[in-house]
């Protein structure tokens, strides 16, 4: 840490850091490591984030505002070109762009392609973060690093710093806030104190939802499903004590084919996802709830534009 960022004297810093990556790389996984709190759904599966969430983390002399964002990759639907699009327009925007590299994977051409992209933002300073450093032997790491360094210097830019965390294993996750906080501009917080996001309510619950319908499904069907609140409503007639939230949700499927898959025999699979994700909703909202779960085909929305913007894209 610099004498700077432990001055007194010192300025109050706010701003935004994207974080970017091919899809798994672990950037919402750190997101929610640095907030300190689940603010974006994670999952084994690629391309799990689907718009830009916004964690803040705030610290006496600066607000870190960061924005994870969908992984960039080669899109195959109109949905994948959408999300790429929200990757390039988020870091035309922020103020440091933090590239997330996992340890464990040697880089790809998907990393030099991003690498290549970031080479021509010539003004904004660029973080490397080596994620899942749990998985790896210090060996392959500085391996890693090494790799990560002449990559840049191909392509005639230098990384601001290369940082390696695992934010699993919560190792160097506050240093990475240390760095990049520096990075930022002059400026009066911009969020209220204690505010760790700004997505809506009706959107981290359809979220949840989302996240507990991703686990156990495999191939294309994680990419196929898109679920949207579509009420939240106090139960009325209900003692104030005893409060309960009725919540209507949809989620949405690609395929009549699919629908078996997701509702499993005697429908006990929806029902997992149902008690799975009401948990997380009830922690979230600090309120009992009933969750009301419907599956319905949206066919082959991932590429129908017009099924896209009913599906808020
Ligand atoms: N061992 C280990 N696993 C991690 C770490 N960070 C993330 N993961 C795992 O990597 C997988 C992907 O994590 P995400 O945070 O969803 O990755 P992402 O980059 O946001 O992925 P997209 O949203 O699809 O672009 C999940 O299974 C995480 O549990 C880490 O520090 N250590
Ligand atoms: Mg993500």
């Amino acid at each position: 840490m610099s004498a700077r960022t432990q001055s007194s004297e010192a300025p109050h810093r706010a701003g935004f850091a994207c974080f970017v990556g091919r899809p798994n790389a672990g950037k919402s996984t750190l997101t929610n490591a640095l907030v300190g709190q689940k603010v974006a759904i994670t999952s084994s599966r690629p391309q799990t984030t689907r718009h830009t969430v916004r964690g803040i983390v705030h610290r006496p002399e600066a607000q870190l505002i960061l924005v994870d964002t969908p992984g960039l990759h080669k899109p195959r639907t109109l949905l994948g070109e959408r999300l790429n699009d929200v990757v390039r327009t988020t870091w035309a925007e922020v103020d440091v762009i933090g590239f997330c590299l996992p340890a464990d994977q040697k880089l790809g051409p998907g990393d030099k392609f991003i690498a290549k992209e970031l080479a021509g933002i010539k003004k904004t300073p660029k973080v490397a973060i080596v994620t899942k450093t749990d998985l790896v032997d210090s060996k392959r790491l500085a391996e890693q690093l090494i790799a990560i360094d002449q990559l840049s210097k191909e392509l005639g830019f230098e990384w601001q710093e290369i940082v390696p965390v695992s934010a699993v294993g919560d190792q160097q996750v506050s240093l990475l806030a240390d760095l990049l906080i520096p990075l930022l501009p002059e400026s009066p917080p911009l969020y209220p104190e204690g505010d760790l996001t700004d997505e809506p309510e009706m959107v981290m619950v359809a979220e949840l939802i989302r996240e507990a319908a991703l686990e156990g499904v495999r191939d294309e069907l994680p990419h196929s499903i898109a679920v949207v609140v579509e009420e939240m409503l106090p139960r009325e007639d209900r003692p104030a004590d005893k409060p309960l939230l009725d919540i209507h949700a949809n989620v949405y499927i690609e395929r009549p084919s699919q629908k078996g898959i997701i509702i499993g025999p005697k429908g006990q699979r929806l029902k997992d996802v149902g008690t799975k994700s009401r948990k997380h909703i009830e922690a979230l909202l600090g309120t009992p709830v009933f969750l009301d779960l419907h599956v319905k085909v949206a066919k082959d929305w991932q590429r129908d534009p017009k099924q896209l913007r009913k599906l808020g894209f």
